[in-house]
């Protein structure tokens, strides 16, 4: 088998919050580039990639150039494409940014032909810990809500049955401490003690700023406080991660497997959080699952629950899947969530396919 041909398309997705229509982003798009790479038996694998922001027209070409790399490869030697792509491009222009962001896609439509190839769903393919994993809801609990627009939304989503949800500190205006404080209780008020509450800072605070109010605000028992300072900031993050009880999660910003290295041997992160577009695609998300595991950490996902379910389930230390919902209607179907558990598909590769109709609604 090999690769044939390519396609790779932007499109704008809304932002909205299908969990608990609360209306923070309502109308925003956020642009995401789709790729198709297919095989000349036929099989075609999907990946989809962005955060390129108003630089999503280069992240598509930049997807092009390197899927046309693979033209005439074998899509089961993925390290082996992965080489070739480096050479003389990821090498000299990566690890980061647009490069890191454009082989993430190459690198998941290869796992889905693999899967698809072999029969076999992604999840399996990687492991195979377990066929349902815990999610939490994302996305709906974000900090431009009101006290009340956020109890609301949390009640919407303990109704809809999750057992696990984020919420968002780092208010915007000028929150004083006792705001930054009043939000998360209220929260915590609205879901009662049993359901595992946890809170987005996504970069805001300073170190000081991050110990003061996270010590104040131990009591309220969140599962972790995500990216609480820049996340290059690695010492800055150990310090916070060794002041505070809460556990601190990160990584979703920072880009390839080396970062996770110095995060982990500084213990700046008690929970890696691997984003699988930064990271370069599944071949090195799991590379960093590993490495997480040989030191007795968990790890989370970021975004995409639909993709991203498969690699939390694959490995013993994945944790729980983040079910950020904006990408769902990019497909026919994706997979349900019982009793607050995502229940793993049987079909083979990813088990996704798109709803051209949609797609076609979305095209930039
Ligand atoms: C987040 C960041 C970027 C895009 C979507 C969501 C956020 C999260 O940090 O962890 O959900
Ligand atoms: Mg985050």
């Amino acid at each position: 088998m090999k690769i044939a041909s390519y396609e790779a398309s932007t499109l704008l997705i809304p932002e909205d919050d299908p969990l608990a229509d609360m209306p923070e982003e309502v109308g925003r798009k956020r642009p995401i580039v789709i790729l198709r790479l297919r095989t000349d038996s036929g099989i075609e694998g999907i990946g989809v990639t962005f955060y390129g922001g108003a630089m999503t027209g280069s992240l598509r070409v930049a997807a092009e150039e390197l899927a046309a790399l693979t033209v005439g490869e074998d899509p089961m030697r993925i390290e082996h494409i992965v080489a070739k792509l480096n050479n003389g491009t990821g090498d000299s222009c990566g690890p980061g940014g647009l490069y890191q962001l454009a082989l993430s896609a190459i690198d998941v439509a290869l796992w889905d032909i693999k899967g698809k190839a072999l029969g076999q769903p992604l999840w399996k393919l990687l492991g195979g810990h377990r066929d349902r994993v815990p999610t939490y809801a994302s996305g709906s609990l974000r900090r431009g809500l009101t006290d009340d627009q956020a109890q609301k939304a949390a009640a919407i989503l303990v109704r809809k049955g999750f057992k696990e949800m984020k919420t968002q500190m780092a208010l915007p205006g000028n929150p004083t401490i006792a705001d930054e404080i009043r939000r998360v209780r209220v929260v915590r008020e609205a879901i009662g003690p049993d359901i595992r509450l946890m809170c987005d800072i996504n970069q805001r605070w300073r170190p000081e700023q991050a110990i003061d109010i996270g010590s104040r605000i131990e009591d309220v028992g969140l599962f972790w406080l995500e990216d609480v300072t820049r996340a290059d900031d690695f010492q800055g993050l150990a310090r916070i991660t060794a002041a505070l009880k809460t556990p601190i999660a990160g990584g979703e910003y920072v880009y390839g497997i080396e970062p996770f290295r110095q995060m982990i041997q500084m213990h700046s992160v008690d929970i890696p959080m691997i984003d699988i577009c930064r990271a370069g695609g599944v071949t090195p998300w799991m590379k960093i699952a590993g490495m997480a595991e040989a030191f007795n950490l968990p790890v989370v996902s970021h975004v995409m629950p639909e993709i991203l379910c498969h690699l939390i389930a694959a490995c013993p230390n994945g944790l729980t899947v983040e079910y950020m919902p904006w990408m769902l209607c990019l497909y026919e179907e994706t997979p349900a969530i019982e009793d607050g558990m995502m229940v793993l598909p049987d079909k083979p590769g990813l088990g996704l396919t798109f709803d051209e109709k949609a797609i076609a609604a979305f095209r930039a």
